[in-house]
């Protein structure tokens, strides 16, 4: 019965290392479209990857911008409308896009600094605690390659 038990006594820091380090949620792909307007908001868009357990998504902050906020586009009655959103679920495994036309962050006045710059740093907030540091690229509207509109603009008009 030794050899048995001293294996299991190896391979137990073993397992609970694996358990203490699971392949967490990340981030990429985020990019903020930037209002033509200094008054109107600017959207920003991302793709959360889940890692080994679910987790949500609870806020976004950054330092480079006046506000931030999660939103959804949904159609109702024919229309195009917005909503906020307080959490958004991330399942293990699962990829949560936010793109043109669906979720995306709403941003207020981002800053000149970051402007010039061409990127800003945005904190991603889990509800298990974790904090993701994320650089969005900065694209100014005639280089987005869209009309300038669908997310941007006044919050009944998507
Ligand atoms: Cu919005």
């Amino acid at each position: 019965m030794r050899g048995p038990l001293a294996l299991i006594a190896l391979m137990a820091p073993l397992a609970l290392s694996a358990c203490g380090d699971p392949a967490p949620t990340y981030i990429d792909q985020a990019w903020v479209r930037l209002s033509p307007g200094k008054d109107t908001p600017s959207a920003g868009y991302f793709v959360a990857h889940g890692g080994d357990a679910d987790t949500q998504l609870r806020g976004v902050l950054t330092d480079y911008a006046l506000k931030v906020e999660m939103h959804e586009s949904v159609e109702q009655n024919g229309m195009m409308t917005m909503k906020p959103l307080s959490s958004v679920d991330i399942p293990a495994k699962g990829t949560v896009a936010f793109a043109p036309g669906g979720k995306h962050l709403m941003i207020w006045g981002v800053n000149d600094t970051a402007i010039g710059r061409g990127k800003m740093q945005l904190t991603f907030l889990l509800s298990n605690g974790d904090r993701l540091l994320v650089d969005a690229v900065i694209r100014k509207p005639e280089a987005a390659g869209a009309p300038a509109a669908m997310d941007m603009g006044n919050h009944s008009g998507h």
